[in-house]
Formats: C-alpha cells, sequence, structure tokens
C-alpha cells in the first residue's frame, strides 16, 4: 500500500467550531492511525483476519469508552470528542470503527446505563483498557430488521437462567470476552444479559466469505442450554427500547465515521487527479474530474456539519433517535456514493490495494446494513415526520 499521505479537508473551518480539547483528541487519533492502522490494516484486510495487537493502540486514543465516566475507566469525553475519534478511525477502516463502535456503544453503554454498580466495576474498566473485549447480539438469523421478533429465550431456573437460541452477524464475536445478548424472558419480554466466553454451551463460530469489513472479525453467538449467573442481568431497562438505546449511541458514532471514509477517498482522488496525466495535462484538470471532486467535498462539508449539529444536540441530551437516523442514512450514503465516485477517479489503480478507496467501498457496504438498513432509517424518518409507522 501507497504511503499515508492523509490530509484531512475542512472546507468550512469547522476546525474553528471545536475546543482546543476536541482538536487535541482528534489529532491524537489521527497520528495514531496514520502510525499503527495505515500500514498494516490492507494486509489484514486480504487476509481477512482483525489485527488483535491494535487493541492497547485504541484503549490508548480514548476509543473504548469515549464518554464513560473516568471512574469507570473510560476517556470521560463529550460527544463530539466520541464522534471525532470515530471519524479518524474509520478514515482508517471501517472494520476497526466497527469494534471501537461495539466495545463503547453496544456493550459499555448497556453496562454503564442499564447494569448494577457490581457490573459496572466488575466489566467497565477492564473494557476501557482493551483487557475484556465484548460483542452485541441482537440479530438473529430471522430477525434482523425486525429485532422484537426474536425467539432467543432464557428460563427462570431458581439460582439461575438457562439461555437458548442464535445471534447472527456480530461483529467481535470470534473473539469476545463477553457478550451482551437480548433474549426475551418467559413473558416475552426483552431483557440484556452478559454472557462470558467458557460458559458451558455457549460457543462464536466465525463467519468466513465476507466481501467486506474483511479486517473486522464477524460471527454468530450460539446459546445450547447456557446457564448464565443471575447476577448477569441487566435490570436498568427491559423491553426493545433496552438495545435499541444503546442503537441510538452506536449509530451517532457510525454518521461521524463514515465522514472519515469518504474524507480519506476525496483525499486520495484529489491527490491522484492533480498527478496523473492524460492528453499531455493532469486527469484534475478536465471538467468530468472536477465536477466528481467538487461535489465530493460539497458532500463532506454538509456531513460534517449535520455531524456537528447532532453532537452538540446530544452533548445538551436532545439529539432524537429520528435525527440520529437522519444523519447515520445521509453519511454513510454520502461516503459510499464518494467511494464509488473516488474509485472511478483513480481508473484502474482505484480497484487495487495500493489504495484504500475500493476497501472503504467495500467496508461501507456492510456499514449501509448494519445499526438499521439505508431503508430501515428512512422509515423512521417517515415515521417520526407523519406520525405513522410503516413497519406495522
Ligand atoms: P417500536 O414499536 O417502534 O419500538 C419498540 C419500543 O422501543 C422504543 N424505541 C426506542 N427506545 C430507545 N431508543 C430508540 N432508538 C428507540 N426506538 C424505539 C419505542 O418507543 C418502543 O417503546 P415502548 O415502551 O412503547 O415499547 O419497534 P418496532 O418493532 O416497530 O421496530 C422499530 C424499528 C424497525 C425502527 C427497529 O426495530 C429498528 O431500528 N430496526 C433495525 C434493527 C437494527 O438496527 N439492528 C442493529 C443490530 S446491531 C448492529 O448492527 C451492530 S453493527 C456494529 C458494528 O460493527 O459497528
Ligand atoms: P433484513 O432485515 O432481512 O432486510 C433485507 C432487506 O429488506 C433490506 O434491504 C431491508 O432494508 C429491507 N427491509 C426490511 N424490512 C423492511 C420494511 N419494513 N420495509 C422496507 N424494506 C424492509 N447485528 C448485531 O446484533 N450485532 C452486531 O455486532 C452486528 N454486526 C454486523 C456486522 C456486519 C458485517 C453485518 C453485515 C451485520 C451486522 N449485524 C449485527 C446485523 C445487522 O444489524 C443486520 O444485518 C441489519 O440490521 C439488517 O438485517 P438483515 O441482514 O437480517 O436484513
Amino acid at each position: 500500500m501507497k504511503p499515508d499521505l492523509f490530509e484531512a479537508p475542512d472546507y468550512y473551518n469547522v476546525d474553528d467550531l471545536l475546543s482546543e480539547e476536541h482538536k487535541l483528541v482528534r489529532d491524537a487519533a489521527r497520528q495514531w492511525v496514520k502510525r499503527d492502522i495505515s500500514p498494516i490494516i490492507e494486509e489484514y484486510a486480504q487476509k481477512a483476519e482483525f489485527p488483535k495487537q491494535i487493541i492497547s493502540g485504541l484503549a490508548d486514543i480514548g476509543a473504548f469508552g469515549p464518554y464513560i465516566p473516568a471512574e469507570y475507566g473510560g476517556a470521560g469525553l463529550d460527544q463530539i470528542s466520541y464522534g471525532l475519534i470515530m471519524q479518524e478511525i474509520e478514515r482508517g477502516d471501517s472494520g476497526v470503527r466497527s469494534t471501537a463502535s461495539v466495545q463503547s456503544s453496544l456493550v459499555m453503554y448497556p453496562i454503564y446505563t442499564y447494569g448494577n454498580e457490581a457490573q459496572r466495576k466488575k466489566y467497565l474498566p477492564k473494557l476501557a483498557t482493551g483487557e475484556f473485549m465484548g460483542c452485541f447480539g441482537l440479530t438473529e438469523p430471522d430477525h434482523g430488521s425486525n429485532p422484537g421478533g426474536m425467539t432467543t429465550n432464557f428460563k427462570d431456573k431458581g439460582d439461575h437462567y438457562l439461555l437458548n437460541g442464535a445471534k447472527l452477524w456480530i461483529s467481535n464475536s470470534p473473539f469476545a470476552d463477553i457478550a451482551v445478548v437480548w433474549a426475551k424472558n418467559e413473558e416475552g419480554r426483552i431483557h440484556g444479559l452478559i454472557v462470558e466466553r467458557g460458559m458451558e454451551g455457549f460457543t462464536t463460530p466465525e463467519t468466513h466469505g465476507k466481501w467486506s469489513l474483511r479486517a473486522s472479525a464477524t460471527g454468530e453467538l450460539i446459546f445450547d442450554n447456557v446457564k448464565v449467573p443471575k447476577e448477569n442481568l441487566l435490570t436498568g431497562k427491559t423491553g426493545l427500547g433496552a438495545p435499541l438505546g444503546c442503537l441510538d449511541s452506536a449509530r451517532y458514532g457510525i454518521a461521524w465515521g463514515a465522514i472519515g471514509a469518504a474524507m480519506d477517498c476525496y483525499d486520495t482522488a484529489l491527490r491522484y487527479a492533480k498527478e496523473r496525466i492524460q492528453f499531455g495535462k493532469p486527469i484534475a484538470a478536465t471538467q468530468l474530474q472536477q465536477k466528481k471532486l467538487a461535489e465530493m467535498i460539497t458532500e463532506i462539508t454538509k456531513a460534517q456539519l449535520l455531524a456537528l449539529r447532532l453532537g452538540q444536540l446530544k452533548n445538551e441530551g436532545k439529539a432524537t433517535t429520528a435525527q440520529i437516523s437522519m444523519a447515520k442514512r445521509n453519511n454513510v450514503d454520502m461516503a459510499i456514493k464518494i467511494a464509488r465516485e473516488a474509485r472511478q477517479v483513480l481508473g484502474g489503480m482505484g480497484i487495487t490495494g495500493e489504495y484504500s478507496i475500493m476497501r472503504h467501498m467495500m467496508n461501507l457496504e456492510s456499514v449501509i446494513t448494519y445499526e438499521g438498513t439505508h431503508d430501515i432509517h428512512l422509515l423512521i424518518t417517515g415515521m417520526d415526520i407523519t406520525g405513522h409507522s410503516a413497519f406495522k
């Protein structure tokens, strides 16, 4: 892969709207990605392997629980810092950002928000350092967009719960130490349980053959009469709203992350267009390539402003689920379109691993699907503005 020459675009001086702390946090993540991700990521994506050696680096830049209070090992940062960290990591690779999103918003967030003090103290500090890695089991083979239909279930057996069922498409599952699993009790009410690797009857087979998010490990969670201790139940919130609350936090991070992938594609295409000579002049001097590049920077700028405003609302505790859906949907769609256009700017070179664009493009096919598909987010906006649910 070519050396990482990335220069972040900032067409509307968005930096002026950030605090000194935001910029420090963002720059630390940016440097780390340049030093520790860019040189290795193509190789790991090619061999479809998660680079486990980066876990401590992710912890060092505050990517595990950025907004979790310091007393539980988190970085105690605000939501804009969280977003900026996700942006920088996804600039490197969406799969690496996935690992950080899952750990922060889908494992630490529910334990912090719905867990009791003993659970917080037991798990959060170790999750913050990466000593424990976690995963989040909501999706099932027959229930993806409609998680409320889940069939994974647990029964009260007096001194423990007995868990049965299966989850599919679970990021980090093949190596996770713990899983936050959503299952129905005997009354059909959804609860979260913390399942630990090593519990009898709990297995996590890896899903192979992905053309997307290849540097992220994805797998199943299989529960065959797993005895889960009663103290592992998350009692702070039950019902579908509990896992959906975690998704709000992760989707918010993805809205920022997608900007990073788009910035990397744009920056690569711009540099290439200035250097590549055809018909005796740089292709950057042709109207068609300028149209592509000008539209890219316009869309990136709009996405930055959308994410920043959402971050302000989130800091004030005012961001709604529908606002988050709009940002996730818009920004991922923006990024995947930019990746497709940027790849064309590079001609044949665009399909090689010498450049990051094709990897981003393939990764973004997962990003536009997980955490609610492009269609589902449109329907969440539709429901919000009309008052009618198209799901029921
Ligand atoms: P609905 O009837 O609308 O809602 C059920 C209950 O939940 C409440 N609620 C929320 N609460 C908190 N946060 C939210 N975002 C919420 N959205 C809804 C709602 O108020 C209601 O509460 P109550 O008290 O009235 O019961 O539910 P529905 O069954 O009609 O479904 C709505 C729909 C389709 C929007 C929802 O199911 C959905 O978002 N589906 C998409 C599924 C999804 O996003 N799955 C993601 C799996 S995890 C993942 O992909 C991780 S990838 C990680 C990575 O690698 O980065
Ligand atoms: P389906 O729900 O079957 O949808 C198929 C198509 O139908 C989609 O285009 C969808 O938009 C459309 N559709 C569905 N319902 C409607 C409707 N009512 N109206 C119109 N169109 C509709 N899940 C987790 O729980 N944890 C994870 O860590 C996790 N990681 C993932 C990692 C990867 C790489 C991938 C690919 C997925 C991951 N997922 C995870 C699962 C992900 O959230 C689901 O794939 C996603 O929610 C969609 O579910 P599905 O694949 O079953 O598609």
